[in-house]
């Protein structure tokens, strides 16, 4: 692989830029591998580059029925943030964002990272309980947050009305570490190291059946037919309850639309992301987005009444809105679990590991959910990242709650 530079990038510009080789390869699928992963979305692209570059494990295929970084990780509102309540999150949220920092640096591809500063609003009086209680985990737990006035507030924010007449701004939970990537990116990216690393990305290809032996995995039946592996990982977000289906097992997960939208372009108005959790609204420049939808579907598209809630939510917020055009709208379909926390886990299969149930908000954890899948899967055992998110903590009790963290889901 050719490295990006400013150079490649003047040489290039000499010659109409006809000589850029291919990101990564388009290979035909072997007939056996060390580990193959279903799914390249960022947690499960992630998870193989990690297998690579932590643990030397290189021969590998990522298994993706449609285009990689085409479902929720293409899909997604791009905010990263890790202000957390408990501390097992804070954890892997925090690790993902320290990741996240040098992302383009490790890839040598610029994923745009952006830490422009993360409010939650506080607009009822639980709200201002629940942050405060966070900004004191967070103290402990050695994250950088601040709950701020809403002076401050207006500060950051000035297209803000902090005196709307239903739910005035009371304060905020701020993270100043937080912001937004470029969701895309962060697929290409590193699609673009496991595929110099020799792995093999095969799109357009799905998963149909796991097969096993003696309780322990042999490899998966697809579209292109078999594929043999010593071990496998599932990370397919909305589609979890599906391929545990195929591997035998049932998981405590739901899948819910989650819908976003984004206006006309818009001049700079706002250089902060701001969340509004009570009226389950939140505006990052032109792109705005709301709640899930109040019943579980696979529907990846947009509906009306979405566009109606959230911009109604948010208006009396940030009166300006009202005058702006939508311009498009979507929807992903996440992986919902009862404590809002994902399961990162070995599985009643044997050398059959799912990691799944970011639900709303894994877009900002797909470094750090990589590095601790790959380990969990390299030495099959979870390191102390992923320890406490076993499935079985359900059956246990052990949940691990982060209903208020998880914001627009709740
Ligand atoms: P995905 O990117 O969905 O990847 C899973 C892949 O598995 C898919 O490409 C799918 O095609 C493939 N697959 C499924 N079944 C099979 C099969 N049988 N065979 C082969 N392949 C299969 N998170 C944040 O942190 N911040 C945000 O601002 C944010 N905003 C969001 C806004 C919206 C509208 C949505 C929908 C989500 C948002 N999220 C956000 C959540 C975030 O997008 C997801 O948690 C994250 O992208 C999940 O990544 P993933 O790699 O697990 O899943
Ligand atoms: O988890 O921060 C988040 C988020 C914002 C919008 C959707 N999810």
């Amino acid at each position: 692989m050719k490295r990006y530079s400013v150079f490649a990038i003047a040489k290039q510009a000499m010659t109409h830029h006809l000589g850029w080789e291919r990101a990564w390869a388009a290979p035909e699928p072997k007939k056996h591998y060390d580990v193959i992963i279903v799914g390249a979305g960022g947690h499960g692209l992630a998870t193989a580059y990690y297998l690579g570059k932590n643990h030397g494990i290189k021969n590998v295929a990522i298994i993706e029925k449609g285009w990689l970084g085409g479902g929720n990780t293409g899909r997604n509102t791009t905010i990263i943030r890790s202000n957390y309540l408990q501390d097992p999150s804070a954890a892997i949220y925090d690790k993902a964002l320290q990741l996240y920092e040098n992302l383009s640096q490790d890839l040598n591809y610029n994923v745009m990272f952006s830490p422009r500063g993360l409010l939650m609003l506080a607009q009822t009086h639980h709200e201002v309980r629940g942050y405060l209680r966070t900004v004191h985990a967070n103290l402990l737990q050695g994250v950088q947050t601040e709950y701020i006035s809403p002076a401050k507030v207006k500060e950051l924010v000035p297209i803000i009305n902090i005196d709307g007449p239903r739910y005035p701004i009371l304060g905020a939970l701020y993270q100043p570490r937080g912001g937004t990537g470029r969701h895309d990116a962060v697929a290409w990216g590193y699609a673009r190291a496991c595929s110099a690393m020799g792995m093999d990305i095969i799109q357009q290809t799905e998963v149909t059946a796991v097969r096993s032996e003696g309780g322990v995995v042999k490899g998966v039946e697809t579209s292109k037919g078999f594929i043999g592996c010593n071990k496998l990982g599932v990370v397919v977000a909305g589609h979890s309850g599906q391929l545990a289906e195929m591997a035998g097992f049932r998981l405590p997960i739901e899948a819910v639309a989650l819908q976003a939208l984004v206006s006309e372009p818009i001049k700079p108005c706002m250089d902060v992301v701001v969340m509004a959790n009570t009226v389950h609204g939140y505006m990052s420049q032109s792109d705005i987005g709301g709640g899930t939808d109040g019943f579980n579907n696979f529907t990846q598209r947009g509906s009306f009444h979405h566009i109606e809630e959230t911009l109604r939510a948010l208006v009396e917020t940030f009166p300006m809105i009202s005058r702006l055009k939508m311009l498009r709208q979507w929807g992903g379909i996440v992986d919902m679990t009862g404590d809002r926390s994902p399961i990162i886990s070995k599985t009643p299969l044997g050398n059959c590991f799912f990691n799944c149930g970011w639900g709303t908000g894994g877009f900002k954890a797909i470094p750090g959910s990589g590095w601790a899948m790959a380990e969990l899967m390299a030495k099959g055992e979870p390191g102390p990242l992923a320890e406490e998110f076993s499935m079985w903590r359900f059956k246990e009790g052990k949940f691990i709650d982060e209903s208020v963290a998880a914001g627009v889901a709740h």
